[in-house]
């Protein structure tokens, strides 16, 4: 027999009654709301989204005029979702930001328990020292700082640095375990040379012996060129995807598994021309268009793209990708905390 799950029952006189003074022991009547706690599928409050670059940048600019790095601690643009409003949250679990460094700027050395990640957006010569070891930005490269990580930015160059932050903040206060410290000083003494991470843990081998006590991947450095030439080779392999076109994910080579444990990293390339099929999935996915123009469509709605811009798919919604010409999108997400409590689920057609 076929049945509607949880319909909500008739309310009564007597049931009103007998729910305000249950009340007042502080229980409530779980059939009244059984059908909101669960949902046939996922009901995300989150909503589609798109921050165009050229929009975003005079406001983002300007912001050097208001406040230094150094008052603001982290001068940032948060992307807040409109349905999330006062939130800072752009989905429910991922907190996203585009934040500006100057030439001489210094935003000062802290560590917290949230994990983040930067995809750098516009500019170079600016700089992210994780334990002191400086990792410099070019455009397109993704820079981790995991947890508890000490970390600040500074610029040597000479033009405006954005990038985009991506962290798992509302998650880790959902949670509760939120812990954050400043360093004493603004600039955490000088560490290992720049560079290090990479050549010690970045090609595929590791050193003997080397012992790893935490879920963060040791190379926190993936620069543009070495990820797209990846992408260039891959493409001239064999045939896209049909949803995704060409797309990598960005490991921890310690594991093989996501960079850092609550978020996951992927760059695609969607080929000239590429029209993608629907997609579906349980996590959320921020993307950061780093080279070309296509669409997006989420659910009902078409969000045109072109590079630095930035849009939000959240969970559940039925997507698909197209590109004009070749394109390369970055995109972060909640997946790999799905995927180890086993509640992942992803789909092809869009369709239950
Ligand atoms: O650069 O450390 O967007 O601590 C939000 C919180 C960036 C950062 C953000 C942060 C940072």
């Amino acid at each position: 027999m076929d049945r509607a799950l949880h319909e909500k029952p008739e309310m009564t006189n007597s049931r009103a009654d007998f729910y305000a003074r249950m009340a007042t022991r502080n229980m409530t009547p779980l059939w009244e709301v059984l059908h909101t706690l669960l949902a046939e599928e996922p009901v995300t409050e989150a909503t589609p989204h798109k921050w165009d670059y050229e929009e975003c940048r005079p406001y983002i600019m300007e912001s050097a005029d208001i406040i230094s790095a150094e008052e603001a601690e982290r001068r940032v643009m948060v992307l807040e979702n409109p349905t999330l409003e006062g939130r800072s949250c752009i989905t429910e679990a991922l907190y996203a930001g585009l934040q500006l460094i100057m030439p001489g700027e210094i935003a000062p050395a802290h560590r917290h328990s949230p994990a983040a990640l930067r995809f750098i957006v516009e500019g170079t010569g600016a700089y992210t020292a994780i334990d002191g070891e400086k990792a410099y930005m070019e455009v397109g490269d993704l820079i981790l700082t995991p947890s508890w990580q000490w970390h600040d930015h500074g610029h040597t160059g000479d033009v405006p640095v954005v990038w985009l932050d991506g962290l798992d903040i509302p998650l880790v206060r959902y949670l509760g375990p939120v812990f954050a410290q400043p360093y004493p000083e603004p600039e955490f003494p000088q560490g290992r040379p720049s560079g290090d991470n990479m050549f010690r843990y970045g090609a595929n081998m590791l050193p003997v012996g080397a012992k790893f006590d935490t879920q963060n991947s040791p190379v926190f450095h993936y620069p543009y060129v070495k990820t797209r030439e990846a992408l260039e080779n891959l493409s001239r392999s064999g045939d896209p995807d049909p949803r995704h076109g060409f797309k990598l994910e960005y490991i921890n080579p310690v594991t093989g598994g996501p960079v850092m444990p609550t978020i996951g990293t992927h760059m695609q390339k969607l080929p000239a021309g590429f029209q993608g099929e629907v997609y579906q999935t349980t996590a959320a996915w921020v993307y950061s268009v780093a080279e070309g123009s296509g669409r997006t469509r989420i659910g009902d709605r078409v969000f045109d793209w072109k590079a630095k811009d930035t849009f939000v798919v959240p969970a559940w919604y039925p997507h698909s990708h197209e590109a004009d010409g070749d394109a390369f999108l970055f995109s972060f997400t909640d997946q790999p905390v799905q995927q180890k409590l086993g509640l992942f689920r992803e789909q092809a057609n869009g369709s239950a």
